[in-house]
């Protein structure tokens, strides 16, 4: 039976955040039907600093695979130095470990497709079925961001000059990547990296060089298998009309996409799926170690007024509230001139 390829990129094999990537994986290894081969991606650097942590955490990803059957891979990349350049506000939001993806094509030669997720991704649903669903002649398969609705303005600041199309702006949490168009198109990694390194005003850094690059070569999934979810993100529109509930996202693939992370702040009760699958990593056994995030995520539960308006209003607010928010940072790029005197080379 065919494998499903997967990849993550916890990037770090040393720190804490190895276990978020283990909390997807279990997810995605306990609601699969299929034999699953999990690529972890990684930079060196990390693991030398710190072997004892390293050691305990590639320990603890195997475990997990013996658990579910699962082959284990690790490949290392190595990211060029600038992409820890302090200054690059858009790669320290967002780490630069999510670079680490452009370079599958490059370091998976063998292989011809596989699916990408962010580490906060919980699968609910079986991954198999996205892996079947045939993406033919396009170079990835993607699905729309909600979130695009409330960026039109950075969108026409920013994006469209360079040609990206809000209406189908992808959401890279999820990537399923035809590797052997990727690799003949000799875009990833360096051309992308390019559009980094010379655009450090991309406000999502590498999803913006994707889009730019393979909007019109992306085949759109149901935003189902990247659904947001968390503070602010719950489309409760989107949700209607994919017939999701709040107590049943079982066909789901959830994406923590905003700032409040589940192990970071409690957002309602879909931290829930977050704190589940934590709970059978073998990072989730040591119940000491992490019950005090457990506990100040539950503290921080949010008042009544709070959980009100995000019920009523939904996102609507939300997107009122981003789309103002938009509205000012380019009225602030217009009147400072912060853009003028980057470089332009695309
Ligand atoms: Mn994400």
């Amino acid at each position: 039976m065919d494998t499903v390829h997967i990849v993550l990129s916890p990037w770090d094999l040393s720190d804490d955040y190895n276990r978020h990537a283990g909390t997807t994986l279990v997810s995605i290894l306990d609601n699969c039907s299929r034999h699953v081969a999990v690529h972890l991606l990684y930079e060196e650097k990390f693991s030398v600093l710190n072997p004892d942590n390293t050691a305990a955490n590639i320990r603890k990803y195997y475990e997990l695979g013996q658990k579910y059957g699962a082959e284990i891979l690790f490949h290392s990349v190595v990211l060029p130095e600038w992409v820890n350049d302090i200054t690059r506000e858009n790669l320290q939001q967002f780490t630069p470990g999510a670079l680490l993806r452009l370079y599958i094509p490059e370091i998976l030669p063998n292989l011809d497709k596989i699916i990408y997720l962010d580490c906060d991704m919980i699968a609910k649903t079986d991954i198999s079925i996205v892996w079947d669903i045939p993406i033919g002649v396009h170079s990835l398969g993607a699905c729309l961001d909600t979130a695009r609705k409330s960026n039109v303005k950075y969108y026409d600041d920013i994006h469209r000059p360079l040609g990206i199309n809000w209406k189908i702006y992808f959401n890279s949490g999820l990537l399923v990547m035809n590797l052997n168009k990727l690799r003949s198109g000799h875009l990833l990694p360096s051309k992308i990296m390019e559009l980094i390194y010379y655009h450090p005003e991309f406000p999502y850094a590498d999803q913006d060089a994707l889009n730019m690059l393979f909007q019109r070569d992306t085949l759109f999934f149901s935003q189902r298998y990247n659904f947001p979810v968390g503070k602010r993100m719950t489309d409760y529109r989107l949700m209607r009309e994919l017939g999701i509930s709040e107590s049943n996202y079982e066909d789901c693939i959830l994406h923590f996409n905003g700032k409040v992370k589940p192990w970071k702040a409690y957002s309602g009760i879909v931290d829930e799926e977050y704190w589940k699958y934590f709970s059978m990593t073998p990072w989730g056994n040591e119940k000491k170690k992490y019950e005090e995030a457990y506990n100040a995520a539950q503290n921080a539960k949010r008042g009544f007024v709070n959980n009100a308006i995000d019920m009523i209003m939904g996102t609507r607010m939300n997107h009122l509230f981003r789309a103002s928010a938009s509205y000012f940072g380019a009225l602030k790029r217009t009147l400072f001139s912060e853009t003028k005197n980057k470089k332009t080379k695309v």
